[in-house]
């Protein structure tokens, strides 16, 4: 890879300071690697400080871009990714990335740019109210009043992105608290009252859990995200394999299970497999890990896991009995849930009647398609991908069919390796967060499945993979439509396709080239079998724009508004 990043000079501490220096020392003090960003008048002053700090920035091409990637980097690395933006629209661009950052629960620090604090509020040139734009979708945020502040403000804002349930916060910098002279002070210990994350189970609820653990005929669990950003992969192995519980996942909890052990059900939901969601219908004891209970998730509230006593492990209290009535709330840290459950003594109950009925479901109703001989199928591509990178890779999703299959046919062993926008499906989400994945892990394969039309929402983020030399492999499965909208128009709007059908392609492959990016063309298997062997034989990035079956639709699934037993297109 091109750009490594710089070592860090060592942190300097002068007795007088301007404020962008201060930043750039707490910034330092923070280890971080990698700052995604956009210059622009409000934050020059900060720029200028950057340009001989050490430390290594990323141009985005457009600042969405760049706060896509700052989240690919936090889901693949676990440590917060850092984004800079100008005032007004440089800041407005990141409002997405913000949304989708808070919905997913990833650790972001963000500074925007703000117009010098005598003017503010006055309509000065590129103001804008970024923390009433922004107060819903971050976790927390700051507006620096006192360039002395930033040292706190920075720790506490590092603090607060990745304890807890991860989130993005928020920093705004008025521009003169940039240049404006503080003293540097001594290094304050972190005191914040009002915010303490609860990490350690009540233990009796955890007794609770166990006994019914012991009860249960049909116990299942639902693991989420949370598992991953607890890191805690390892303890849910352990526990399920104690107690010998089936693992089902949610959508953005993939890879926290292996997805090849004998108690593995795979994933959930709107497009999830048969059995998993029909063992959580049939449930008595659902045991819910760093899950939210997400409508794409549960399907209509009022069918899910009717039967089952709702046992919901997770770190922010405000989620329990959100959605679901829950019996045995644990509010904690799924790792340290997890250990205190294998810490204390249990029983498994007798599950075999309910083994013998998933094992029945799992041969009879896999997830399927109909292979072809004329069209070139998805699903047969992604397939084609997970053999040739041995199932290692990080992939990245933008949002639509292509998510769904990729989640489908490329099933992962190991956790982090998905990076997709679950909560707010945000298209133009893929490409530039595969950007961030592969700084965050240099030495892996990354492969950014996308659609054709997310790929043209934020496709000038090559311009930064090729100026990285990142090797990613971008990947379009094109069916010349907003894919996932045509699906839908089919089958519930009576094939009425209202502006989803794009017959007027721009060439990609040209695109690349000018990119100087090696573009590949494919429309049948032979063809996408040899340029697929050809992208991943060497280590420059590639585009590679698959001609997929155009009417192919995403199956089974479960209709808005219905159960997770309700699902169509179930294999026959
Ligand atoms: C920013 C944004 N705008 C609109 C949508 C609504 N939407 C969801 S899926 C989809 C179609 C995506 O088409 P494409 O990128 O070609 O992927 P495909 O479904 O064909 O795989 C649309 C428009 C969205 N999720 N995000």
């Amino acid at each position: 890879m091109g750009a490594d990043m710089r070592m860090q000079e060592p942190v300097s501490l002068k007795a007088e300071m301007t404020g962008a220096e201060l930043l750039i020392e707490a910034l330092k003090k923070e280890n971080v690697e990698v700052l995604f960003g956009y210059p622009g008048g409000a934050v020059l002053p900060l720029y200028d400080k950057l340009y001989d700090s050490g430390l290594f920035h990323v141009l985005a091409k457009h600042e969405q871009g760049g706060i896509h990637a700052a989240e690919g980097y936090a889901r693949v690395s676990g440590k917060p990714g850092v984004v800079i933006a100008t005032s007004g629209p440089g800041a407005t661009n990141i409002v997405t990335g913000l949304a989708d950052a808070m919905i997913d629960s990833l650790p972001l620090v963000v500074f925007t740019g703000q117009v010098a604090s005598t003017v503010i509020g006055s309509d000065a040139f590129q103001e804008a109210d970024v923390l009433g734009i922004t107060m819903p979708i971050t976790k927390y945020s700051y507006q620096v009043r006192d360039p002395k502040d930033f040292p706190r403000i920075v720790k506490e804002a590092f603090h607060i992105a990745t304890t807890g349930r991860p989130g993005p916060v928020l920093i705004d910098i008025p521009k003169d608290m940039n240049t404006a002279i503080a003293q540097m002070e001594e290094d304050e210990p972190l005191n914040l009252p009002g915010y303490q994350p609860t990490y350690e189970p009540n233990a009796f609820q955890v007794r609770k859990l166990l006994d019914a653990i012991e009860s249960a005929k049909k116990p299942v669990i639902l693991a989420g995200a949370g598992v991953l950003h607890a890191r805690a992969n390892q303890e849910l192995l352990e526990f399920a394999e104690k107690y010998e519980l089936p693992v089902i996942h949610t959508l953005l909890g993939l890879g926290g299970f292996p997805f090849d052990h004998k108690l593995s059900l795979g994933w959930a939901g709107m497009h999830g497999n048969y059995t998993a969601n029909m063992a959580i219908y049939e449930s008595d004891l659902l045991i819910s890990i760093g899950a939210r209970f997400d409508d794409r998730v549960t399907g209509n509230l009022n069918h899910f896991a009717p039967n089952a006593t709702v046992a919901h492990i997770d770190i922010d209290p405000a989620e329990i009995g959100k959605n679901v009535p829950t019996k045995i709330p644990i509010v904690g840290d799924a790792k340290a849930v997890l250990q205190e459950l294998l810490a204390q003594q249990g029983k498994k109950g007798d599950y075999t009647e309910w083994f013998a009925c998933l094992r029945e479901r799992q041969i009879e109703n896999p997830l399927w398609y109909e292979e072809s001989k004329d069209d070139l199928k998805p699903q047969k591509v992604i397939e084609m991908v997970h053999e040739i990178t041995n199932g290692d890779a990080i992939v990245t999703t933008d949002v639509g069919q292509h998510q769904m299959w990729a989640a489908q046919f490329y099933p992962f062993k190991k956790p982090n390796r998905l990076v997709t926008s679950g909560g707010l499906g945000t298209m133009g989400f893929g490409l530039p967060a595969a950007i961030g994945a592969q700084l965050a892990e240099k030495d892996t394969t990354v492969v950014a499945f996308l659609g054709d039309g997310g790929f043209q929402m934020t496709l000038q983020e090559l311009g930064v993979i090729r100026e990285l030399n990142l090797p990613v492999k971008v990947i379009i499965l094109n069916n010349k439509s907003l894919g996932m909208v045509r699906q839908w128009q089919e089958i519930f709007y009576e094939e009425r396709y209202s502006h989803s059908l794009i017959p007027n392609q721009p060439n990609i492959v040209k695109l690349a080239e000018a990119y100087d990016i090696k573009g590949y063309e494919a429309s049948t298997e032979e063809e996408a079998a040899k340029v697929l062997q050809e992208a991943f034989s060497h280590d420059e990035p590639a585009v590679l724009n698959i001609h997929i079956a155009p009417g192919e639709n995403v199956y089974p699934m479960v209709a808005p508004g219905k159960g997770l037993h309700e699902m169509v297109g179930v294999k026959p």
